[in-house]
């Protein structure tokens, strides 16, 4: 495989941003090597600078749940684009896409546009902090939330791949008011004392430690202990969010946040964050209540159109069952050709999001996906990159299957997998 531009890129890249990239988790540490750098992205597929075509199961970490460069989408952007980038002012986009989101998530009344899912959960947090009046709050380990000091506590993501849970720099008085808590584990949730605690924040489908899937008792256990208590309980929806159900994770465990937030899907590529929730706690922000809360692009109306015609495209009927059908034949496959090959894997998929851990244990919380074996992901991830798939590079993201996908990608991928665990 030709890499002679990317390389010379990534020296120039590691001069000028810190480890070469603007997010860790695209510096491929995780895996080893060097990332090669896009030229462009159409469908289900990525080609590199020097020429490469692989297909593309990171989907730019979630948003491109209809392929890349959807024509609807990008027709909407250069639409809005010729209309002005930014107003600062209020913008009818803004009340599309807010009724978009409104008529699939029925806990969310109202709800505020940001720029990331990092400001969303931010945001969330000071909000829900400011209408209980209380200061604690609950993660669970592994989760990711983004990179607010708080949440920068047993974090998954970056924080599992680099093996730094606990980021430097955020003062030991924040991190003592952030709890944390084993997924899972329903007993864990009585250590707790409640009516201390402003919130609860989780990803209710971990994918930020691979994927892992919660019990129905585990998350049911959490809304009644939330609810008897007054903390409340914030979904972190920004990952799966319209992307395992048109309800996202609500709609899947039959769930009512209190304040959920979201990000990369309603976005359509370009960046965005919303958290919403009951209208009673929503009215706390400014301007008509105490907890202040802003943003100069908030709202941006290249954002807005990106994500309406996102949604309105995947709202069409039989896309949902598709992403199952297709994900499901890939995990199948994976499952079927690492068991060919003698590899044991431990193969986890919600939805359009899956996920290959390295061990014939269930991966069931923090310290059981922590067992994985890193460096043959690392191994098989370069098997695979090799033979023209991208894979998230790091065993602790997950991988994500877009309407763009054909059964025959699926085919390439599952053979190239057969070929890649043999070689493991
Ligand atoms: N937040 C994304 C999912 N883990 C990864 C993207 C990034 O951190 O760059």
């Amino acid at each position: 495989m030709k890499r002679d531009y990317s390389d010379k890129l990534w020296q120039e890249a590691s001069q000028l941003f810190p480890g070469g990239v603007n997010s860790p988790v695209r510096a491929f540490r995780g895996v080893g090597g060097t990332p090669f750098f896009t030229q462009r992205a159409s469908g289900a597929k990525l080609w590199d600078v020097d020429g490469n075509e692989y297909i593309d199961y990171v989907g730019t970490w979630g948003p491109a749940i209809l392929g890349h460069a959807h024509p609807k989408v990008v027709r909407a952007v250069q639409e809005a684009a010729r209309e002005g980038t930014s107003f600062g002012t209020p913008n009818p986009r803004e009340i599309r896409l807010a009724q978009l989101v409104v008529e699939a998530y029925p806990s969310i009344e109202k709800l505020r546009f940001v720029n990331s899912g990092t400001e969303a959960t931010m945001s969330a947090i000071r909000l829900a902090r400011g209408f209980t009046k209380r200061d604690k709050i609950v993660k669970f380990d592994g989760c990711y939330h983004g990179h607010a000091d708080s949440l920068l506590v047993k974090a998954g993501s970056g924080g599992a791949t680099f093996d730094v849970p606990d980021s430097a720099g955020v003062p030991a008085d924040f991190a003592r008011n952030t709890l944390t808590l084993t997924l899972n584990d329903v007993a864990g949730l009585q250590r707790v004392k409640w009516d201390e605690i402003a919130c609860v924040i989780i990803e209710p489908v971990p994918g930020n430690m691979g994927l892992i899937p919660l019990t129905p008792e585990f998350l049911q256990a959490l809304r009644q202990v939330t609810r008897d208590s007054g903390a409340l309980l914030i979904l972190d929806e920004v990952m799966c969010g319209f992307r395992v159900a048109k309800g996202g994770a609500q709609e899947l465990y039959r769930l009512k946040a209190d304040l959920t937030t979201l990000g990369k899907i309603i976005g359509g590529g370009l960046p965005v964050g919303a958290f919403g929730g009951r209208a009673e706690i929503m009215d706390c922000l400014a301007p008509t209540g105490p907890v202040y809360q802003a943003g100069t692009l908030s709202g941006n109306p290249l954002a807005m159109a990106a994500g309406i015609a996102t949604l309105e495209e995947l709202f069409k009927p039989g896309n949902y069952h598709k992403l199952d059908v297709l994900t499901t034949q890939l995990c199948d496959g994976l499952r079927g050709a690492a068991a060919m090959a003698n590899v044991p894997v431990y193969q986890t998929r919600i939805g359009s999001k899956f996920c290959t851990f390295f061990t014939d244990q269930p991966v069931v919380d923090y310290a059981s996906a922590k067992r994985s074996d890193t460096k043959r992901y690392g191994k098989f991830f370069h098997a695979m990159l090799e033979r023209g798939v991208y894979l998230a590079p790091s065993q602790f993201e997950v991988g994500f299957m877009s309407l763009a996908h054909t059964s025959e990608d699926i085919e390439k991928t599952i053979h190239a997998a057969s070929e890649a665990f043999k070689q493991l």
